[in-house]
């Protein structure tokens, strides 16, 4: 098969010419300027910088408002809200996520000597699959994370059905999910609580920034202790904790995007129906669908390869990059190959035959309000030049 090692390779077969500047998958969307310059003399006039400031309340009081939740606890990022939540959560011994996700997920419970223990997935919807979880638990589980993935909602119905049966804590990992719902409630709101990242890389972000959702009071208390070092006050430690504080310059970044969260879903919902008309007659590829009845924030523009298609997956990103358009495979090879998870489950590979197929044949395709208007046009294009490429 023929390897595309530069753009000379497509040009020769008559492909558009490339960006000039690359086009980033995870380009941050940015709302007004002159609106987070005036947050920001604010804060100089004021000279408080963090700590529970007030751009940080009003964050965390308009985040539960839209999620309808009755706590945000606002984070410095989403793996620090992960590793908080699940510490509060008081999870221990083997803990049962999707190996397909950020590696932040199994991160968040190896850093505090949990077994992360990977599940499959169901191929159609790239999420846990439910029987697979069934068969992970052991003596020693404590837990399960569904992950939201590109922001459609995990099964969680059966993971709770599950969680009741077994006696097990639930929670989600929404850090592609915010503004998402299922069955027409936010998700946020579901398991004991479900986290958030606001990474600069999401469709809405603080910089760096994360977020634990819940309605459960006791919760919420005990990870606003633990993410300020288990301070009650001054002088008063009541609780081993950590520095967890969201910043008042993210706070400002969160409140100026917040104003201009519809725009950025409305752009990327354009970009997906776009993209999903332009590739449609493609053979062999196809554009994975978010449910219209649904709130999307349709931030994840995901393709899958099948095995009709000419030309192999990595081959097609290569070309894609050399057209200076810089699309992704995410989260291959699955969290159970990374290194520091391989050498614990050697054999996880013959257990999760969904997820190889899946993290072998995704390609992540930019989005947001900084996509030229031809990107599309042209990522199409090489999609057709490929397709006859033999
Ligand atoms: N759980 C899940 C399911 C997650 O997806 C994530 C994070 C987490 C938990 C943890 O949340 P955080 O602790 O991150 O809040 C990115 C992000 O770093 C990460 O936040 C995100 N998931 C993950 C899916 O993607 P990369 O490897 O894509 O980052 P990087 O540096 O390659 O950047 C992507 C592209 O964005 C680049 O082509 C350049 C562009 N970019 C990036 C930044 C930071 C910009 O144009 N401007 C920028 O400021 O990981």
């Amino acid at each position: 098969m023929k390897r595309f090692e530069s753009r000379n390779d497509l040009a020769l077969f008559g492909a558009p010419p490339a960006f000039a500047e690359p086009i980033h998958v995870g380009r941050p969307n940015m709302g007004n300027r002159e609106e987070f310059l005036r947050y920001v003399n604010e804060i100089f006039d004021r000279r408080w910088l963090s700590n529970n400031g007030p751009l940080v309340q009003e964050f965390e009081s308009r985040m539960a408002d839209f999620l309808g939740v009755k706590h945000c606890v606002a984070m410095c990022n989403g793996t620090i809200a992960l590793e908080i939540a699940i510490r509060a959560l008081e999870m221990k011994g083997e803990v049962i996520m999707p190996s397909y996700t950020f590696i932040a997920t199994a991160h968040a419970l190896q850093w505090q000597e949990i077994t992360p223990v990977f599940a499959d997935i169901d191929p159609n919807t790239h999420n846990i699959d439910t029987d697979a979880v069934r068969r992970m638990i052991t003596p020693r589980t404590t837990g399960i994370i569904g992950v939201h993935l590109w922001g459609r909602s995990a099964p969680i119905e059966a993971l709770q059905a599950i969680a009741d049966e077994y006696g097990l804590k639930l929670m989600f990992d929404a850090a592609h999910a915010f503004g998402c719902s299922h069955k027409g409630q936010m998700l946020g709101s579901f398991g004991e609580c479900e986290v958030f990242s606001f990474h600069a890389t999401k469709f809405f972000n603080t910089f760096e920034g994360g977020a634990v959702v819940t309605n459960n009071d006791d919760l919420a208390r005990k990870m606003r202790l633990m993410k300020n070092f288990g301070f009650s006050g001054y002088d008063n430690v009541i609780y081993p904790g950590t520095n967890g504080k969201m910043t008042e310059i993210a706070a400002a970044m969160g409140l100026v995007n917040f104003d201009a969260i519809d725009e950025f879903v409305e752009v990327n919902r354009r970009n997906h129906i776009l993209y999903s008309k332009r590739l449609n007659d493609i053979k062999g590829l196809s554009v994975i669908d978010y449910n219209d009845h649904e709130h999307n924030n349709y931030q994840y523009v995901v393709i899958e390869v099948l095995d009709s298609f000419p030309v192999e997956r990595d081959e097609i990103v290569r070309a894609l990059q050399a057209e200076n358009v810089l699309a992704r495979r995410y989260f291959w090879p699955g969290c159970h190959n990374m290194l520091p998870y391989r050498a614990l489950y050697p054999h996880a590979g013959l257990m999760l035959p969904n997820t190889k197929i899946v993290a072998d044949r995704v390609i992540v395709l930019p989005t947001g309000i900084s996509l030229p208007d031809n990107a599309i046009d042209t990522v199409a294009s090489v999609l057709r030049l490929l397709m006859s490429y033999e």
